[in-house]
């Protein structure tokens, strides 16, 4: 098989850059490891900032959205004492929708059949090839037959833990790495929020997180130890601790039910650099981690989309290399403020197992400065609802 642009993996990356690709009438394909049911049935991000609806609105594909999505213009912190209302929209004047990631990945897996965007499900044992050359190619098996797809250019789109980046040589490339002492457990529960807004708790036990897919149902996370497992975690503990750790006014709203999702994930910042070698350009969560408390995650894996689906564009086009050749440096700037923004938003909101006394009270004194400041509640406004592309 021969294609223009070969896409690894069909997470929110993929499948965003796919579309873009197509849209330009550019020839892709995808492969994923898994089925389209189980990349379904992840349950991650909630949060999209204007870099990821536009980009929906720009391929055509924000019906759902519109309909179904819950604009939010403001979110709240809370140190258990004070509940802090940041107003995104008064004071940056933009706002974010809540549309679950699963539910941007179905619009995004529907739609593909219908535009040519074709992606090989269960595709097995991915490897890459001649990344270094003009005629790069992917080999891999389904249905227990081997393949092989030759193109011009590889998106590594394939999260975390795919093959794309251990395809760079070392020689080229640097990571940089945090790993927190905690992690996040994350409750799914077809019920009513517990507030219009999401709520960031800094509470003495830990951190927790308000959070929803819509009316009717509602996701939280808890920090937890990062040894623990989910038989520790029967519901009822989960919903007290929650009760406890949002404070008497999240916990009068709380309805509870039995969780349809549970899931520990663990805390990490990571960045590679660079972001492209040769033929080989990787996005989203394949070149840069971010812990979840800035809702950045996908919104990255979406402007790396826009970045890369810009160049490779121009490239074809007229054979402009300045896109590809600049693509690196471009994204790299993005991520490495919402890196940023996600490490000061992390330590601000929980607690450290080695933290003491003075650093609960330093947590405690910069709540009490953004309380006061409306300089401070801009710069986070600004940050929360993307910085621009
Ligand atoms: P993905 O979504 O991991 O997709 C990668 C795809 O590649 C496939 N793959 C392979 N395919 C073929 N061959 C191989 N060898 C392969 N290896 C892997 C995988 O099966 C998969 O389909 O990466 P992508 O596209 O870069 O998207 C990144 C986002 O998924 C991620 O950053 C967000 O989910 C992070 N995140 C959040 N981001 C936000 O912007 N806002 C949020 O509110 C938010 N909350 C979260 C989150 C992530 C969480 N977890 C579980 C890590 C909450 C949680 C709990
Ligand atoms: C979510 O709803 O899954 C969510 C929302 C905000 C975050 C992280 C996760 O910061």
């Amino acid at each position: 098989m021969k294609t223009q642009v070969a896409i690894i993996g069909s997470g929110p990356a993929g499948l965003l850059l796919g579309h873009l690709l197509r849209q330009a009438d550019l020839d892709v394909v995808i492969v994923e490891r898994h089925t389209a049911e189980y990349v379904l049935s992840r349950i991650r991000a909630g949060v999209l900032e204007t870099t990821a609806t536009d980009l929906l609105e720009r391929l055509g594909l924000d019906a759902r959205m519109h309909e179904e999505g819950l604009v939010h213009t403001g979110f709240k912190l809370t140190d258990g004492e004070r509940m802090l209302r940041i107003d995104m929209e008064l004071l940056i004047g933009k706002h974010v929708m809540v549309y679950g990631q699963t539910e941007v990945t179905k619009d995004l897996i529907d739609a593909a059949p219908g535009r040519g965007l074709e992606i090989l499900w269960e595709a097995e044992d991915v490897t890459l090839h001649a990344i270094d050359s003009d005629a790069p190619y992917l080999g891999f098996t389904r249905g227990g037959e081997a393949h092989r797809i030759d193109a011009r250019f590889i998106a590594g789109c394939d999260g975390f833990y795919g093959p794309s980046r251990r395809a760079f040589p070392e020689s080229v490339a640097r990571d940089y790495e945090l790993a927190y002492p905690f992690g996040w457990l994350g409750i799914l529960a077809d019920v009513p929020p517990c507030d219009e807004e999401l709520i960031y708790a800094n509470h003495e036990q830990g951190f927790a997180l308000a959070s929803m897919r819509s009316r009717t149902r509602s996701r939280y996370y808890i920090q937890v130890p990062i040894d623990t497992t989910l038989t520790d975690w029967p519901d009822e503990r989960i919903w007290d601790e929650l009760a406890l750790r949002l404070g008497p006014q999240a916990a009068e709203g709380m309805a509870r039910g039995p969780s349809i999702e549970k899931s520990i994930a663990p805390l990490r910042s990571f960045v590679f650099e660079p972001m492209r070698h040769g033929s080989l350009f990787l996005a989203g969560d394949a070149a840069h981690i971010v812990p979840p408390t800035g809702a950045k995650g996908l919104n990255l894996a979406a402007s790396d989309a826009a970045y890369l689906s810009d160049a490779l564009i121009r490239w074809f086009a007229s054979g402009d290399a300045e896109g590809i050749d600049g693509y690196s440096e471009r994204a790299l700037a993005r991520v490495w403020k919402s890196e940023r923004f996600s490490w000061s938003l992390t330590n601000l909101m929980h607690r450290f197992p080695d933290g003491g006394a003075f650093e609960r009270r330093m947590q405690v004194a910069e709540l009490d400065y953004i309380a006061g400041s409306r300089a401070a509640q801009t710069a986070i406004a600004e940050n929360y609802v993307g910085l621009p592309l």
